[in-house]
């Protein structure tokens, strides 16, 4: 950065040198990964601090070594702006990121070898859910409902049937590719009909809760998992919300259950996420987000991609790139040649396999904190028509140079007064 501390920099040249050349990468892009964002400088700098050098297995007022006190306060900060940002009976701020913070609330609520129902994974869900190749797959019975062929949207006929069927002890809601609001009531209901739990993993749209753009499930699901750093725009990390019955178990499941020493950097950083979420300026990004996330699909309807679902309610979509005539991975490659990052993603019912894919996953949360807007958004999804319709070497780097000028006018991790200066150079 650019400020990057002097001391990296003559330790350790070689490091220096290539987190300058990834902050390059992300200020020469279009990063268009739904589930990416830039923190802020503050929350790095949290990052970045002696709080890394401290033992602090247990919770605040409760550890198992000496020298606890300031770090008490961290964390117990970091869980007090936790639950009042979204109303929780109880949070726990340790797990290290959303795969644990699953697994240490599977681990709390389903005895092992119960079964567990979840959104398949080639449906828009996750693999954390119950996949077979996660863990969660193998220690416990994994069903899986996935969307309505017609609709993209998730079928609670299925999800209700799979329920009396299979009588799971969790239901799981929640993905990464899923575009649309869910109905966190018609889950509740299903899970009290067969005595199951219900667990929401608002990993994706956690940032559109805080920021009061998308419903909350807190007063529905007795427990509600989410990374930090994804639409909610903290450090990488993990938060486990609660109600304040489940508390207990919770926090025993992350420690000693599952988790070692706490993170007590990242904690404070996730403590000053918080904080920057509580603002109203948190509000005004949340609502930007979406609507750029609205008009990028429209304007990729208009020119004639099929978006899943017909559009999204959110940050994210997911797009069948099959009609420009390329597959989800040609399109990832060919869209990163010109400068635009974005990942190859399985579309409901996909006939190709998981490592080509007919789709792209795009989202709007990075690009709107660096203060893009709906004029942007149909520019980028010109740019990204261009290039998949004309997949030359001379229409890529006309795009990569668009690409290069569009990003110049939105700095990141640095003033515009110094981005010109920069460009001077
Ligand atoms: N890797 C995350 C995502 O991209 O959605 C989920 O774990």
């Amino acid at each position: 950065m650019a400020d990057l501390t002097a001391s990296l920099r003559t330790a350790d040249p070689v490091v220096a040198d290539l987190v300058d050349r990834e902050l390059f990468r992300q200020r020469d892009g279009l990063e268009l990964i739904a589930s990416e964002n830039f923190a802020s400088r503050a929350v790095i700098d949290a990052m970045g601090t002696p709080l890394t050098n401290k033992y602090s297995e247990g919770y605040p007022r409760k550890r198992y070594y000496g020298g606890n006190e300031v770090v008490d306060e961290v964390e117990q900060l970091a869980i007090d702006r936790a639950r009042e940002l979204f109303q929780a009976g109880h949070a726990n701020v340790q797990p290290h990121a959303g795969a644990q913070a699953n697994f240490a609330a599977f681990m709390a609520v389903l005895p092992v070898g119960s079964p567990l129902l979840g959104m398949s994974l080639a449906h828009g869900g996750h693999l954390s859910h119950g996949h077979g190749v996660n863990h969660s797959g193998t220690i416990w019975r994994a069903f899986h409902y996935g969307v309505d062929p017609d609709s993209g949207r998730i079928d609670m006929d299925q999800v209700r049937d799979l329920a009396r069927k299979e009588r799971p002890k969790l239901i799981v809601c929640g993905g990464s590719a899923y575009s649309r609001i869910i109905d966190f009531k018609a889950f509740r209901a299903i899970a009290d009909e067969v005595e199951a739990t219900l667990l929401v993993d608002m990993a994706h749209f956690a940032g559109l809760v805080a920021g009061g753009v998308h419903p909350s499930p807190v007063p529905h699901a007795q427990i509600v998992t989410t990374t930090t750093h994804k639409t909610l725009r903290g450090p990488r990390g993990g938060l486990i919300l609660c109600t304040a019955e489940l508390g207990k178990a919770i926090d025993k499941s992350v420690f000693p259950g599952t988790q070692g020493g706490p993170l007590e950097h990242v904690i404070a950083a996730k403590a000053v996420a918080f904080a920057e979420a509580l603002r109203p300026d948190f509000k005004v990004y949340a609502a930007q987000v979406v609507s750029n996330a609205k008009r990028l699909a429209s304007a990729l309807l208009e020119r004639g991609f099929r978006i899943i679902s017909g559009g999204t309610d959110t940050h994210v979509m997911l797009v069948d790139v099959r009609p420009k005539g390329v597959t989800g991975k040609q399109a990832e490659d060919l869209l990163g040649r010109a400068g635009i990052t974005v990942n190859r993603n399985s579309i409901p019912n996909d006939p190709a396999p998981p490592f080509v894919t007919s789709g792209i996953r795009l989202g709007s949360p990075a690009m709107t904190t660096r203060g893009m807007k709906e004029a942007e958004m149909a520019f980028i999804a010109e740019m990204i028509d261009r290039v998949l319709t004309h997949p030359d070497d001379g229409t890529i780097a006309a795009v990569r140079s668009e690409v290069h000028d569009l990003t110049r006018g939105f700095p990141l991790y640095e003033s515009a007064k110094a981005a010109m200066r920069r460009e001077r150079r």
